[in-house]
């Protein structure tokens, strides 16, 4: 049993990396029926041990997510100051990962003020409304390993790791939805298929619980993710067809936004659990990240954020190993997640 929880963390990690390493080239893109065959000739080419090439180089996705992880490796009591000293430091060292436009603000705020209030220059962004981008949920799938069978600090932890970047309630919020994703997938049997309705309905009842609420609700801005854990359920009982790519990209969206990438994430999940036509493989995982790819957008973040669930549920096996060679960081986020597993043995019991 705990041989495969290993594997899942290792898994889930790796899914991250591999995710955020392949869509980085296609960030931004608007992909083209013949961009789909493209992107599948980019898979089976990589998946061919033959096939040489430089790494292919992750962005701040799993520059912050390291972060993430160190802070829970090194700290067996949180300290919040400490991580947000690691997304610092990682940043001023390479600052060229592709890092949003605007958390690098909350990056020179923090060290002007010597990390004073970690949590003040993210409550200043957009004139004190914070950010919704999705560089909360991009990240916090360590969190959602390490606490695994400590649900209620997963749930603060989630938030304080969230809130030193974004303080915007959708930012937060979908963090949240993306950790209890991971959580979910990393909790379910691989020998099991998944039901997609339960899956997210589980999602929804659980993010009900713990999630930010904003007393004026302008813009139904509470719903935001429960209407759109709906419409994933709507749009996976649907045929597939052209119209039904454009649907999904208009109701669910592939934006920099936290509520248009991380129900979209779950979507690529819950939708490669069954085969999707013009993406060849019998691979799941694989289907998961490449059709990811194929939505366009912000597709480092949303592969990303897809393959961190499917290789939480899949575990490690699952995924094709010349794949992930072709990641820079790969070995060291294996090392990452064997820490991350072996660190939880030395969590405080409350
Ligand atoms: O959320 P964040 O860390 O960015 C992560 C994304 C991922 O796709 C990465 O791969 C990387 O490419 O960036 O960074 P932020 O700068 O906080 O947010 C990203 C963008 O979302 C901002 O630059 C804005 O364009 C937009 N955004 C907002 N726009 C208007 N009002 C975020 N919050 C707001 C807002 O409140
Ligand atoms: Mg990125
Ligand atoms: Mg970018
Ligand atoms: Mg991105």
């Amino acid at each position: 049993e705990s041989s495969l929880m290993k594997s899942k963390f290792r898994g889930c990690l790796l899914g991250s990396l591999i995710g955020d390493c392949l869509g980085a080239p296609f960030e931004g893109d608007v992909v083209t029926a013949g961009d789909k065959i493209v992107i599948q000739r980019y898979f089976d080419k990589l998946q061919d041990s033959t096939f040489k090439a430089p790494f292919k180089q992750y962005t701040d996705d799993t520059a912050m997510c390291k972060s993430v992880a160190k802070f829970l490796i090194d700290k067996p009591e949180p300290d919040y100051k400490f991580l947000a000293k690691l997304f610092v430091t990682e940043y001023f060292n390479e600052p060229k990962r592709g890092y949003g436009e605007n958390v690098i603000e909350v990056f020179r705020k923090l060290k002007n003020t010597k990390f004073e209030d970690v949590y003040k220059p993210a409550r200043e962004q957009f004139f004190g409304s914070g950010s919704y981008g999705n560089g909360g949920a991009m990240r916090i799938a360590p969190v959602s390993l390490y606490f695994y069978n400590q649900y209620h600090s997963m749930v603060e932890v989630a938030k304080n790791v969230t809130k030193i970047t974004h303080s915007n309630i959708l930012g937060i919020n979908g963090a949240l939805l993306q950790c209890l994703a991971v959580h979910q997938a990393l909790l379910s049997d691989p020998e099991n298929s998944i039901d997609p309705k339960k899956f997210c309905t589980e999602l929804s009842t659980k993010l009900k619980d713990i999630e930010e609420v904003d007393e004026d609700n302008l813009d139904n801005i509470n719903n935001i993710y429960h209407d759109k854990l709906k419409t994933v359920q709507k749009l996976l009982q649907k045929e597939p067809s052209d119209d039904l790519d454009e649907e999904i990209l208009e109701n669910l969206g592939n934006g920099i936004r936290a509520h248009e990438s991380v129900p979209t994430a779950i979507y690529c999940f819950l939708r490669a659990q069954n085969e999707i036509p013009g993406i060849e493989t019998e691979n799941s995982f694989r289907r998961t990240i490449q059709y990811a790819i194929t939505l366009g957008g912000d597709t480092d973040t949303i592969a990303c954020m897809a393959g961190a669930i499917a290789g939480a549920y899949l575990g490690e096996d699952a995924i094709n190993s010349v794949l992930a060679k072709h990641c820079e960081f790969n070995k060291e986020i294996l090392e990452m997640a064997e820490n991350l597993f072996t660190a939880r043995e030395s969590i405080p019991i409350k």
